[in-house]
């Protein structure tokens, strides 16, 4: 009885001195900036990055999400970032080579096969690495999300092979390496920040663009173009960006659990992209537009012809970090 009766208090006493509840936690408002609008699968990963939060936090952690590029382009808003006046974005890796040059790896033509190589490439050792060398210019990876592979649309003519792209004018990310891809294909490349592609599509400033069909449809670029060309000439990812010096004032709790709840939101919105592509192209379809798939020769024509670019940046990007990620795919080729 007399054990009994210590065995109940001391159950109580350690129910009560767990309060209060979520005590390693404050109320945070975590301001997230994006370039693409709330119906892209970036939105179901929010979505479910902040039931994560709120389950771990008690609430306290709030995510508020800003669309379209509402609190600016990519590169802009991951400078606010760096100098801790904005949380965290959601950005491409390419428009922030010229911060950290060895993202450029991610820009290599052809670099991925599939988006499971490139799971396994960014979520594993490979990944980690590239984090640090973001860590050391002010800015915290929590995961690698997904934008996906890139394929080509443009207002002028169908583009079936290599030879199609002479003078056409596309528009680039800000970023070397595919300037450099297109102009090696005969391209009129311009390097331009997203937010100005939709209007320079529609003024035909510009030709072309290219983008994952989530985003040629999501963006609403097929509104303004005639032709699709399935390339996947590029596999460029998601960063979930944190800013360094917001997150070192963090609470380790805080911290841990912001990593933990990016990976669910990486999670569901790799599954949900996965699927909103299928239906992306019929919807592109449907619009009325030509959509052409490259031919296994015509791929391998083009491959060949970008070869030229893999050399021409390794030292650039690094050859330690070039190196490191062909001897990566390899192995997993295996
Ligand atoms: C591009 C990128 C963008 C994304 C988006 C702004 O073409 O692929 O679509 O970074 O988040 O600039």
């Amino acid at each position: 009885m007399r054990k009994l009766l210590l065995a109940t208090t001391a159950i109580a006493l350690g129910l009560s001195s767990a309060a209060p509840a979520f005590a390693e936690f404050n109320e945070r408002n975590i301001r997230v900036s994006n370039g693409i609008n709330e119906d892209h699968p970036v939105g179901n990963g929010i979505k479910a990055m902040q039931a994560c939060l709120d389950e771990k936090s008690g609430g306290k952690l709030k995510l508020t999400a800003f669309w379209g590029g509402a609190l600016g382009g990519d590169l802009q808003a991951t400078q606010a970032l760096r100098s801790g006046v904005q949380e965290a974005v959601v950005t491409s890796s390419s428009p922030l080579v010229g911060i950290i040059p060895a993202l450029g790896v991610f820009d290599l033509p052809f670099l991925f096969a599939s988006a499971q190589e490139a799971y396994t490439v960014l979520d594993g050792d490979f990944g980690d690495m590239m984090n640090e060398k973001l860590e050391a210019a002010g800015l915290v990876n929590l995961a690698y999300w997904e934008n996906g592979f890139r394929n080509l649309s443009n207002s002028v003519r169908p583009v079936t092979k290599w030879e199609d792209f002479e003078g056409m004018k596309v528009r680039v990310m800000q970023n070397n390496i595919f300037l450099d891809t297109f102009q090696n294909l005969g391209a009129n490349a311009t390097p331009m920040a997203f937010g100005e592609v939709f209007s320079a599509l529609e003024t035909k400033a510009i030709d072309a663009q290219e983008n994952p069909y989530v985003t040629i449809d999501t963006s609403k670029f097929f509104e303004v173009q005639k032709y699709v060309t399935e390339t996947n000439h590029a596999y460029t990812p998601f960063l979930f960006l944190f800013s360094k010096p917001i997150f070192d004032s963090y609470t380790p709790e805080e911290q841990a659990a912001l990593r933990e709840c990016a990976i669910v939101g990486r999670d569901e919105e790799r599954k949900v992209i996965q699927d909103l592509n299928k239906k992306s192209l019929e919807k592109i379809k449907e619009a009325g537009l030509e959509v052409n798939v490259l031919s296994a020769e015509e791929q391998a024509r083009i491959r060949e012809k970008s070869k030229v670019v893999y050399e021409k940046h390794k030292a650039a990007i690094g050859a330690d970090v070039v190196d490191a990620i062909l001897a990566k795919l390899e192995e997993i080729r295996k």
